[in-house]
């Protein structure tokens, strides 16, 4: 006879939390959001090998998480899964320049050589959008310097169209460089001392290596949480697939990833138990691998028994997912993660071995993220809230005269397309799990997980608790009614600014 779970699954707008005691101590600048993100042995005092400084990954999707998205969010203490619906090659490109990407050094994109025209150097900087354009011997990014040419050296309506780069541009011998291996605090006493707003970094030959810029330097300072690596490289993950995961993975080590996820709606499956397998046995426990999704205890245990480094949580419930209304598979969210995490604990008491857990999609407003905290989640995976801010990897469109982004979904079929092509036309999509949609914009990710972890932190220190694991332990959590939801929101007032409506 069928299995009937026995309180219907609920999600996490009919959930609110309640208070508990806040001591003196329970301010903002004492709490800590770090988190576990693979597994390790707690009991007999383990660290885990790999933290979060904020407990947010965004989703393994193509609208959200490519190499651009990876620094961003490291930068801010969470860690993007650059997405595997693309080839081998390009996505360890992908991981390759998150590695290769030197906070504060940028490979200079607007290069010139000196015997090109003004005219051209205009078109350029209009292309590019940059004022400043190194001038190298064959104009590429890693040529022979030769110098350097700004905005302020020209004058496009006053200088002739026709002139030469060389006789405006400031040339290396008047150039102040620096070696390549300077750190960045030394390039930054370079450019105060010297009052220049950009410093080429060199290689023994004179190759253009870097431009540090000096407003950079700052925006690194503003930084204090992100994550990096024991070479203070940026940390970074990679979503991975149950078919090609012998081929793809070799190469993503290659290109320093850091951790994999095996990315499908449904992780409770044969294939994910063999794709750890086999993984785990070439690479031993080198190498890290969270697997998903699951949406009760019995799905836990299984991945937890077959290996995984963290277990991924949710069905159905991503904004642009139709699983449920397809194939009417999937769980309210809150209660998958409740349940989840019981198991979780259940098996470190049985193992001594907390592995994390995740709980992926559905978060619609801020305080979403502190439930699924309190509820037992490690960190949460969010498509749609990064999809929105600039460094997504999709279009800005004006539609209806707002600003919007794209996201679509990775089982629409504006995401399957490229495993269509990339077998040969053979394997046909039988109906779509996804949609592909627009979000509203929403400027700088910066800005917005700043405004977010804020969020997090004050209605922690509401509950008494400074850390993620003491919130989970304290949390009081209530089911409301949908009165009460209701009345969580404007109510019976005419609402003037609707900008103040929260995220
Ligand atoms: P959300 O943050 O609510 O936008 O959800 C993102 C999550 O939705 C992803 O991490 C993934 O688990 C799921 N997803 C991605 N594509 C699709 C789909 O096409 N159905 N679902």
């Amino acid at each position: 006879m069928a299995h009937y779970f026995e309180e219907p699954s609920h999600t996490f707008g009919e959930y609110l939390l309640v208070p508990g005691y806040s001591s003196a101590d329970c301010i903002p600048g004492n709490v800590s959001l770090q988190t576990p993100l693979v597994k390790f042995n707690k009991k007999s005092g383990e660290k885990s090998p790999l933290y979060l400084n904020i407990p947010m990954v965004s989703a393994i999707m193509q609208s959200v998480s490519d190499d651009n998205m990876a620094v961003a969010l490291a930068r801010e203490g969470g860690l993007s899964f650059i997405f595997g619906s693309q080839t081998i090659e390009r996505q360890a490109e992908m991981v390759a320049k998150v590695k290769s990407y030197k906070a504060g050094f940028v490979k200079s994109d607007s290069n010139i050589r000196p015997e090109q025209s003004l005219k051209e150097l205009e078109e350029l900087t209009k292309r590019t959008g940059h004022s400043t354009v190194a001038v190298t011997e064959d104009g590429t990014s890693n040529g022979k310097l030769a110098g350097i040419i700004t905005d302020r050296d020209y004058r496009i309506n006053y200088c002739p169209p026709d002139a030469k780069v060389l006789d405006y541009m400031t040339p290396f011998k008047d150039m102040i460089t620096a070696e390549e291996g300077i750190s960045l605090s030394d390039a930054n006493d370079l450019i105060w001392k010297h009052k220049i707003n950009q410093l080429p970094v060199i290689d023994k030959k004179g190759n253009l290596q870097y431009l540090v810029f000096r407003k950079d330097y700052s925006s690194h300072e503003q930084h204090p949480l992100e994550l990096l690596d024991k070479k203070h490289r940026y940390l970074v993950g990679a979503g991975i697939n149950t078919r090609d995961y012998m081929e793809r993975v070799p190469d993503l080590i290659k290109a320093g990833a850091d951790v994999f996820c095996l990315d499908s709606s449904e992780g409770f499956s044969e294939w994910q138990k063999r794709a750890l397998r086999d993984l785990h046995k070439k690479y031993g426990d080198k190498i890290k691998i969270g697997a998903g999704n699951v949406v009760d205890a019995e799905g836990f245990n299984f991945l937890a028994e077959a290996g995984a480094d963290f277990i991924k949580v949710g069905i159905g419930g991503g904004s642009i997912c139709i699983t449920r209304e397809q194939k009417g598979i999937g769980r309210g969210q809150a209660t998958a993660i409740i349940e989840v995490a019981k198991a979780r604990d259940e098996w470190y008491r049985r193992t001594g071995e907390y592995i994390p857990v995740c709980s992926d999609g559905g978060i619609v407003h801020d305080y979403h993220i502190t439930l699924a905290l309190a509820m037992g989640a490690d960190f949460v995976m969010l498509g749609r809230y990064f999809a929105r801010f600039d460094e997504s990897p999709t279009s800005k469109l004006m539609v209806n005269g707002n600003y919007v982004k794209e996201y679509w979904g990775e089982g629409s079929n504006r995401a399957r397309n490229w495993q269509r092509y990339d077998l040969g036309g053979t394997r046909e999509l039988a109906f779509e799990e996804g949609v592909d949609s627009y979000v509203p914009y929403a400027g700088r990710l910066h800005d917005g997980v700043g405004i977010t972890t804020s969020k997090i932190i004050h209605t922690m220190c509401n509950c008494g608790a400074l850390s993620i694991p003491e919130l989970q332990e304290k949390a009081k959590l209530t089911l409301i009614s949908q009165a009460s939801i209701s009345e969580g929101s404007a109510h019976d007032v005419i609402v003037k600014n609707t900008s103040i409506h929260a995220e």
